[in-house]
Parts: C-alpha cells; structure tokens; sequence
C-alpha cells in the first residue's frame, strides 16, 4: 500500500512540466540570394525570434548570432555523420570548431545531429548513438553538456500505427537503436526530437482527414477524434503525432523523455496538384501552431508538458528542388518581407510582423539637381552602395532620371548603415519617409537591404520528406470519426 503514492507521483511527474514551450525557427540557406548572417540576425530580432535551428554550424552566422541571446540549435550535417559516429577524435574536433569556440557570447543550446538519419540514410543508423555519444562526450569534457543537449530529429514516418496514438509503436526494424538512443536521450535529460507535417498527413488522406483538423481549426465535438483506449479528445493532426511518439517510446518503457518538434509548418504555394498549399492555410496552420504551442497547453496524454517547436520555415528557399510546395515553406522572402501576416494578436510574441516603424530614404523634392547628382555619385563610389540595379536593363533603371536613381542609391545607403542616426542626409538632399519607394520591380526593401552577394554558402540537406502510414489514419478515421 505505502507503494501506491509514490507510483502515483512517479506517473505524474514522468514528463516534467518546469519549463515554458517557446517557438523558433529554422534557417534554411538554399536561397539563390541568401541574405548575409548580419541581415538574417536583425530580420530574427525585428521579428521577435528568440530560437533558431541551424541545418549547420555556419561560422559567419554563428558569429552574427553571438551576443544577441538568441538560441541556437546547431547541426552535424548528415554527410559528416558517418565520420563523427566512427572516431570520437573527429567528434571532438566538430565540437571543438563549430561549439567550444563560440560558446558563451552564442548561447549553442542544442545539438541536432544528422537529419531524419533513419528514413534517409538507414546505412548510417548503426553509427547514429555513437555519432550522439561521442559529441556528448565531448561536451562533457569542456564542461558544456549541462547547458547543450545532444539529439536526433526523426522524421514522424519511423512511427507506425500513429492512429489512434495509443496504438503507436516505432518501425521495428529501428527498435534496437531507438531503445539504445532513448537510453541516451534519457541518461542524458535531452528530449527527443521530432518532425510533424500534418500538411502531409492531409495531403496523403485523400480527404479523409478533414482540412480544419490539420490546421487547428475547431470542429464540431462529433467530429473530434477519440482514441478509444484512452478515451482521449484529439482536435488537431499536431497534437495526435505528438501522443503517438510519446505512446511509441513508452511501449519501450520509456516515458519520462519530453519531445521538442524540430519542424513543423505548411506551404503558402504549391503546383496544380497541391491544392491545399495556399497562402491562407499556411498563415492559418502557422498563426494557430504558434497560438498553440504558447499556450503550454501540451498534448491529450501529457497536458501543460511544454511540446516547443521550430516553424519549418525563415525563408522561401528558391532553391530547393521538387515540387513547387518545397520552395514555399518560408514565412519570409529573401529580402525579410513577410510571405504573409501572421494572425497574431498581442504585440511583443514572437513573429511581431510589425511594419508600422518601416522607413526609408529619399531624394528631397525641388533640390538642385547637381547636388542630387553628386550625392549619387558618392552613394555609388565611396559610400559602397551597389548601384547595379540602376544600370540600363535593370529594373530600377526607368526612371532614368537623377531624383528617382538618387532615392534608390540613398535608401540602400540609409538601409546598408542600419538606418543609423545621420545616415540619411547627403548634405541635406535626403529625407526619411514611411512610405514605401518602391514601383514596378524595382523594390526599395524597408526594414533590410538585401546586398547582391557573391558569397557562397552550403546548401544545407534537409531531408526529403517522408512517406506517411496514412491507412491508418484512414482506419482511425472511418472507425471512430465517420
Ligand atoms: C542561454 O539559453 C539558456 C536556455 O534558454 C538560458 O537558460 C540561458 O540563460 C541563456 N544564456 C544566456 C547567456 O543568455
Ligand atoms: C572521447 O573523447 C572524450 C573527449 O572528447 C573523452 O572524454 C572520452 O573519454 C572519449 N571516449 C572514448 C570512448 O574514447
Ligand atoms: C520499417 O523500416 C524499414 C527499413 O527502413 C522499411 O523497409 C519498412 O518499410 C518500414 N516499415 C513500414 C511499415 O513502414
Ligand atoms: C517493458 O516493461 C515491461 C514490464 O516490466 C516488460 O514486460 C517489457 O518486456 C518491457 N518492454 C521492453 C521493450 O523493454
Ligand atoms: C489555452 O489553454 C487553455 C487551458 O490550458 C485552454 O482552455 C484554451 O482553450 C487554450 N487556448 C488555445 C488558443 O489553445
Ligand atoms: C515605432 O517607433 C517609435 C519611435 O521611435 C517608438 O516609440 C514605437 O515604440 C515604435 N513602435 C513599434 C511597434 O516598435
Ligand atoms: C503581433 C502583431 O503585431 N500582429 C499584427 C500583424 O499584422 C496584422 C496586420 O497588419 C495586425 O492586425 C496584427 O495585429
């Protein structure tokens, strides 16, 4: 009997509740013009976006990122994992040149090693927890394992028989290493990491899930999912994927690991037979993900448990190969103008889209002509603009007259300085406006400029995405909803 009230605390406190659920967001890089590290930084501040996961461990942007404490989860790539899963020396040097060096002034929170390992590159799944226990140890060794956790984001097709969630179990083929990483994961007080697209799910339903279910919306009680075992209500696909992972790890007796969801989000645009990929149901999906994940509500099966979430994605990445979806997952275009507004009310959350202090800088009206031709000249020469779009053929070329080329060449001035104090003058030929210069293609950005770059970046591999189990939704849904 004396058992009781202690098996009673073990089972309520199996997932611990200490902590608020925050959103962030993923940098993806694989834009035709990536914005630099400095300009990606001051979109994530004027945005309010306190965590970002990297695909990398860039050292430009870890560098921008320092001092600004913002979050950062870091990334072994998947082609350097089958190298650090085999010698704990290369694992140690990774630590050593993409952490140590920039820890404290950037606050490195996480580790994600390798990307949906299982689903895209089972021929290093044997090397996966050495590849985590290696890094780890290498935390260990510099004192930094308390404040980084190491993990592992898995793509949510690795669980079978998501619906109903109680029913959920990982692929077996991977049970010895998901047993041998949850040992990890657990010894170690990391979560584990998990991608969820109800965005697939819905896709691959053929209609049998309905659209509100995967975007949040409310349903009719009727209509609610209930897990018959359970008896739980399920309102959303997020929140079902959630449950089946966290009921996936306690069919291996593990039930005390939290769960932070790696990506998550839904394209704004997408090709003839991707319908559902607009720019409502993304703003809708997104708006509600993040209302939802604030709230600390949890899951069904584990309330108030913070279930933190990165949105798939900063940027559209022109870039990406695949359907047009792939390219259209960003909440912003290159130049940090929002794809749309969030449907986000109360100022100072994250993702603020506010464009009410948006300012630029333009030529004075009825000034004498050589002085607005001297200040160009300036702006073009020593004041550094890149002044190429104002060449014949580029599209802020017509007008071709000096009040419309010095406006372009004192704005992406004034924008280059970080609108700083004095910087929009030109002895007294310029002057600060809110409203927007821009005409035709010729876009004046506001609040970044986006600087031609030469620059190379890496190209990140996020994995392609996922083959669903979705005749089990099928099943779920014809037995308990219809
Ligand atoms: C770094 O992030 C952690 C986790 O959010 C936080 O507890 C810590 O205070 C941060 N450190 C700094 C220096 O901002
Ligand atoms: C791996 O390297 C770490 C230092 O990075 C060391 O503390 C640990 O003992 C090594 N482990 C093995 C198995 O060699
Ligand atoms: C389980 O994983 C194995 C290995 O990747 C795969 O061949 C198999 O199709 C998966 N099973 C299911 C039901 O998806
Ligand atoms: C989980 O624990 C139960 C009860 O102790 C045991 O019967 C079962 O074999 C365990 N399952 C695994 C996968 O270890
Ligand atoms: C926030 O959580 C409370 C309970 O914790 C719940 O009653 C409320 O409906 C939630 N709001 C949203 C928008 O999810
Ligand atoms: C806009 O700028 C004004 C003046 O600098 C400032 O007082 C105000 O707080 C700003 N508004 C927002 C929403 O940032
Ligand atoms: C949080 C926030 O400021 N959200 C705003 C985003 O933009 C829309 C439209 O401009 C506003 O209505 C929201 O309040």
């Amino acid at each position: 009997m004396a058992l009781l009230p202690f098996l009673f605390l073990l089972v309520v406190y199996a997932v611990s509740a200490d902590e608020d659920a925050f959103i962030g967001v993923n940098v993806g890089t694989a834009l035709s013009d990536m914005p630099s590290p400095t300009q990606v930084v001051a979109l994530l501040k004027a945005q309010n976006i306190r965590h970002v996961r990297l695909y990398d461990a860039d050292q430009a942007m870890l560098l921008a990122l320092a001092n600004t404490g913002i979050r950062v989860s870091v990334s072994v790539p998947n082609e350097q994992l089958l190298g650090i899963g085999q010698s704990n020396a290369t694992a140690a040097n990774w630590v050593a040149r993409n952490v140590i060096v920039h820890v404290p002034a950037t606050n490195i929170t996480a580790i994600a090693v390798g990307s949906e390992v299982l689903t895209t590159i089972p021929n290093a799944a044997p090397v996966l927890v050495s590849a985590l226990k290696f890094i780890h140890s290498a935390l260990v060794a510099s004192n930094l394992d308390g404040q980084i956790k190491v993990s592992t984001p898995h793509s949510s097709s690795i669980i079978l028989d998501s619906f109903p969630p109680s029913q959920a179990f990982f692929n077996r083929t991977w049970d010895p290493v998901m047993v041998s990483l949850l040992k990890f994961l657990q010894s170690t007080g990391s979560y584990l990491m998990l991608n969820v697209y109800p965005y697939y799910d819905y896709m691959q339903s053929n209609g049998v899930i309905p659209l509100d279910y995967a975007l949040f919306r409310p349903l009719p009680p009727n209509k609610e999912a209930v897990d018959a075992n359970t008896l739980l209500h399920y309102t959303n696909v997020f929140d079902a994927v959630v449950d089946a992972a966290y009921f996936a790890m306690s069919y291996l007796n593990f039930t005390n690991i939290p769960i932070v969801v790696t990506e998550s989000g839904w394209p704004s645009e997408g090709d003839s037979n991707e319908p559902y990929a607009t720019i409502d149901n993304a703003n809708t999906y997104n708006s509600n993900l993040i209302r939802h994940v604030l709230n600390n509500s949890g899951t069904p099966k584990h309330p108030g448990i913070a279930v933190s979430t990165y949105i798939y994605e900063l940027y559209n990445e022109d870039l990406r190969t695949g359907p047009v979806s792939e390219k259209k997952w960003g909440l912003f275009d290159a130049n940090g103008v929002p794809v749309y507004v969030l449907h986000l009310t109360g100022a100072g959350t994250v993702l603020a889209n506010d464009t009410t202090n948006q300012t630029f800088c333009v030529s004075k009206e009825g000034v004498d002509p050589k002085m607005l031709q001297a200040a160009l000249d300036w702006a073009c020469g020593p004041g550094k603009v890149d002044c190429s779009p104002l060449l014949q053929g580029q599209p802020c070329y017509e007008p071709d007259n000096v009040v419309a080329h010095s406006t372009y060449a004192f704005n992406a001035y004034f924008q280059e300085m970080d609108k700083s104090p004095g910087t929009c003058d030109f002895k007294g030929v310029a002057t600060i406006t809110t409203t927007d210069p821009s005409y035709g293609s010729c876009r004046f950005p506001g609040r970044y400029y986006s600087k031609l770059l030469n620059q190379i970046f890496l190209i990140n591999i996020v994995p392609y995405f996922l083959i669903f189990h979705l005749n089990i939704f099928l099943s779920f849904f014809s037995l308990l909803v219809f």
